[in-house]
């Protein structure tokens, strides 16, 4: 008899349990933001978190009847500790999206995650053009180097910049920052006496502006990471190229929101081509801008914020629209989606699944005291050159 009991007994639990699990997973929508939370691109994770909470906090944390569950990952910025930690998201934790992918290696290195568990993958930092070629799972919120340097090219050549070299990171965004640019400088009947590559990680950038310096161009252009900025600016103070009155200019990622204001007058005047500002006049990014700051001890958010706030947007109005179901619809959700950002309008391409936004020309200039990329020219609607074969 009491054998007999037990195994009922067993058997019951055996149900709650297998009823409660279905349960579990038919009532949450799990997100897999992978960031890199430590090491030199940490800001990039810390800002893109507080960003997707900061969604969260304002749109709630149910869609489509589901609780929406954010599961945050440091990969340490290491291709194969996102890739590792992607599978186990997909595998063990059965989430929904893929999302974050702070630098282009680690987009690169989960892309067949992707394609073969058939997960919807969002890049919300990285910027290279060609990643979202490498499966047709991958959604991008955050922008394209073409875009920028193609912008910035044209506004050199209208303005007196006619002899520039480039100096780069050397890997995915800054081959691209370099090529488009270049190509368009060319084009407008300009020069680019070198293209100077300096390595991604650690860079003593002294040799390189020297190098610069001695070739007394009218400007440098440059590409490096976000949170990598401020020491190329003092170094190129330092070695007197602001004085040789060798200009600075470059895509956004060198006058970082993030770090933009402890820069100091090094930065003042600088004319970069972008997506995202800080300071972008709309009610909506003062909104934004207020809101993020009074949740983060008064952090500014930078253009990776926008990535992972409207990364967010993407995924959760994705969800409404499949009820919550993954995979290919919930892929299909995300294509075509076109809203207001903070950084001004934006869509997502249908058939490249890439960003559509406007760049902006701005210059570094002091307000209240504070150093904020000043928006003056606008480049409406543009798509990534990558892409327009
Ligand atoms: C990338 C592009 C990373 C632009 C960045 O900062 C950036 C990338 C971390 O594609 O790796 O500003």
């Amino acid at each position: 008899m009491n054998k007999r009991r037990l195994l009922v007994a067993s058997v019951l639990s055996g149900l709650a349990l297998t009823s409660m699990g279905a349960m579990a997973q038919t009532d949450t929508f799990k997100i897999g933001l992978i960031l890199p939370m430590t090491g030199p691109f940490a800001s990039t994770g810390k800002q893109i978190e507080a960003a997707a909470r900061l969604y969260m906090a304002q749109n709630g944390s149910t869609v489509a009847g589901k609780k929406v569950e954010l599961i945050v990952k440091d990969d340490t910025s290491a291709p194969d500790v996102t890739k590792r930690i992607a599978q186990e998201l997909v595998v063990n934790d059965k989430v929904s999206v893929l999302a974050g992918f702070g630098l282009t290696p680690l987009a690169l290195a989960t892309a067949p995650i992707a394609t073969q568990s058939k997960t919807p993958l969002v890049v919300m930092a990285a910027a290279t053009s060609s990643i979202t070629e490498a499966s047709p799972f991958i959604v991008r919120t955050s922008f394209t180097l073409p875009q920028a340097a193609v912008a910035m090219a044209d506004w050199a050549a209208s303005n007196q910049i006619k002899k520039v070299v480039t100096l780069v990171s050397d890997y995915g965004p800054g081959i691209d920052a370099e090529k488009y640019f270049k190509d368009r400088l060319l084009l407008n009947g300009g020069q680019v006496l070198d293209t100077l590559r300096v390595p991604m990680r650690n860079p003593d950038f002294a040799p390189f502006l020297q190098k610069v310096r001695d070739l007394k161009p009218d400007a440098v252009y440059v590409f490096v990471p976000s949170g990598i900025g401020a020491p190329l600016m003092k170094q190129f103070a330092e070695r007197g190229l602001d004085k040789a009155g060798i200009k600075l200019i470059g895509t956004g990622d060198i006058t970082d929101d993030d770090i933009l204001n402890g820069m100091g007058d090094v930065a003042n005047g600088v004319v970069t081509a972008h997506h995202y500002s800080a300071s972008h006049n709309s009610p909506l990014n003062k909104k934004f801008v207020e809101a993020f700051g009074k949740a983060n001890n008064g952090l500014r958010p930078n253009f990776m914020a926008v990535g992972g706030y409207d990364g967010m947007r993407v995924i959760y109005e994705a969800a409404k629209a499949t009820k919550g179901a993954g995979g290919q619809a919930l892929l299909d959700a995300m294509k075509g989606q076109i809203f207001e950002s903070p950084r001004g309008p934006m869509f997502i391409d249908a058939q490249t699944r890439d960003v559509v936004h406007n760049i902006y020309i701005r210059k570094v200039e002091k307000v209240n005291g504070q150093l904020y990329n000043q928006e003056f020219a606008t480049i409406k609607d543009v798509k990534d050159p990558g892409k327009a074969k």
